[in-house]
């Protein structure tokens, strides 16, 4: 599996998506298609969605080889810390709004954390679910990334 895009990607390649909300007196709604009309810029193939999760803990601590993923705060908020690997300050983003996506690239490590009473995290993702394509040690990660430094 190609390791390519750990020696290349930024945080800066993160990119908050807003998508768009039809609204009305009963209420909003998103949506997220396949296709030309996608906001993401790739297919989805898979859904997941992390709820129950105390306000102390701290999920995710992995990068991804070849996945692209866009986490949505479908109920309340969390903050996402963004780690490219290059020894700047990870990034901070708080996403607190159902119609806010942030699309994470391959190759950046991100930790979840300050999750909100009720919040709930959905993740797009770009790939079946393959444990092979995580990295989920953080020496290995900075082993990867090292051309970045
Ligand atoms: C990510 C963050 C935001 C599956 O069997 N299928 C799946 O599609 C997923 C995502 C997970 N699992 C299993 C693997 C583990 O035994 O569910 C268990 C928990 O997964 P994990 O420890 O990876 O959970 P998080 O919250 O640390 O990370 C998850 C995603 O795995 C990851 O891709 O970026 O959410």
């Amino acid at each position: 599996m190609s390791t390519d895009f750990h020696a290349k990607s930024s945080t800066q390649d993160c990119r908050l998506i807003e998508l768009e909300r039809f609204g009305s007196l009963e209420g909003t709604l998103s949506v997220v298609e396949n296709g030309a009309a996608s906001p993401l810029g790739y297919d989805v193939s898979r859904v997941f969605y992390i709820f129950d999760t105390p306000a102390e803990a701290s999920r995710g601590g992995h990068s991804h080889l070849m996945d692209y993923q866009t986490l949505v705060a479908l109920s309340g908020s969390f903050d996402v810390l963004l780690d490219d690997g290059s020894g700047s300050e990870p990034r901070r983003v708080c996403l607190n709004r159902p119609n806010l996506g942030l699309l994470i690239p391959p190759g950046i490590w991100r930790t979840m954390e300050n999750f909100s009473a009720g919040s709930v995290c959905m993740a797009l993702a770009k790939n079946p679910y393959d444990e092979a394509e995580y990295v989920r040690d953080y020496d290995e990660f900075l082993r990867l990334t090292a051309s970045k430094r």
